[in-house]
């Protein structure tokens, strides 16, 4: 290649309902166990690759701004791709989230997925969606997720190499178009990386293999829930899952705590809604917003419901999501 090549892509963030906390393999970025996710729509990553003989380095900027904390990760992302094409070329990536970075909205699985996605097509690779899925996750682990649409179960997979730990899409939005209100309590992101939270917690929490062993309970029954719509199989499992993965957390050495004081209240409130009659539930990841899984036609009043609650400064709602996709002609 010897031409500049540039390409852009979309993708969107993803939550997990059956969730992933801990790693089989560290520098391969292999996860320990399967997990289940949601691809959202609304909240996005857009991001530009461009791949040209004349720069000297790779460059990253994130909204604006450059990120070089963020640049090692990503060099190493485009040098597996560089490898894959047989390029040496520095390459410039400019990002753009439309929602907070790294403060528990799922930001590094749009942006490895969207950075895998515009950089291969730079690239001129052709990748199947199973092979952008492998080169995600080597990125983020939850990145393997966003690749695809609606509803994703991702593989632990049992190889060495990694090469059949990927995502799928178990079905696409329109199979059953949940509504996702994500309340923001805070904007600040968080100290630690998740990768290192998920290690503290494999060598020191006294729960982790019980942690393990439970997922595989927990997934064929999500995969159920979500083939027949059942709603109250998806809250229970789904529910129950999270308190799981925060229960390891916090029960690391020392404690992994996420939430603040409106992550609590907002799930109180939730088990009231429900009570209530709406069909609702709650799910948190490694930060304080809380995300609540709801039917479209209550997805205001759940809105209204969490914003009056002290603390929580803003809701977001959104639907189920596509694909990562070209943003070129
Ligand atoms: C998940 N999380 O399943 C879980 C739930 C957060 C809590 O995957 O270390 O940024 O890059 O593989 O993907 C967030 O972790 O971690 C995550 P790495 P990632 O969505």
């Amino acid at each position: 290649m010897s031409l500049k090549r540039r390409a852009s892509a979309r993708a969107h963030p993803n939550i997990a309902l059956v969730k992933y906390w801990g790693k089989r393999n560290l520098e391969l970025n292999l996860p320990a166990t399967g997990s289940i996710s949601i691809t959202l729509d609304t909240l996005q990553t857009e991001t530009t690759v461009e791949f040209d003989p004349q720069f000297k380095l790779d460059r990253f900027e994130l909204d604006g701004q450059p990120d070089p904390a963020r640049l090692p990760a990503v060099s190493a992302c485009l040098d597996r791709l560089r490898q894959l094409a047989r390029c040496s070329h520095r390459a410039r990536v400019v990002s753009h989230n439309n929602f907070p970075t790294a403060a528990g909205l799922a930001s590094s699985a749009s942006g490895y997925a969207a950075l895998v996605h515009a950089a291969a097509a730079a690239l001129g690779l052709a990748l199947s969606a199973a092979e952008l899925s492998i080169q995600a996750r080597q990125g983020s682990g939850s990145a393997a997720r966003s690749i695809f649409p609606g509803f994703v179960e991702m593989q632990a997979g049992q190889l060495d190499d990694g090469s059949d730990s990927f995502a799928s899409c178990l079905a696409p939005p329109d199979h059953w178009p949940l509504a996702v209100v994500v309340a923001i309590t805070s904007d600040q992101a968080k100290s630690q990386s998740s990768s290192q939270g998920m290690e503290l917690t494999r060598l020191s929490s006294p729960f982790y293999s019980s942690w393990l062993q439970d997922i595989e309970i927990d997934l064929p029954q999500a995969r159920r829930a979500i083939k027949d719509r059942d709603f109250e199989l998806l809250a229970s499992v789904s529910e129950h899952s999270c308190l799981k993965m925060h229960a390891v957390m916090l029960s690391s050495k020392p404690g992994l705590v996420y939430w603040n004081g409106a992550t609590v209240e907002c799930i109180h409130a939730i088990s009231s809604l429900r009570q209530r009659g709406l069909a609702v539930f709650f799910t948190i990841d490694a930060g304080p917003q809380v995300k609540a899984i709801c039917l479209p036609e209550d997805a205001e009043q759940v809105a209204l419901a969490l914003t009056a609650i002290d603390g929580v400064q803003r809701t977001v709602i959104t639907g189920l999501g596509g694909a990562a996709c070209s943003l070129d002609q």
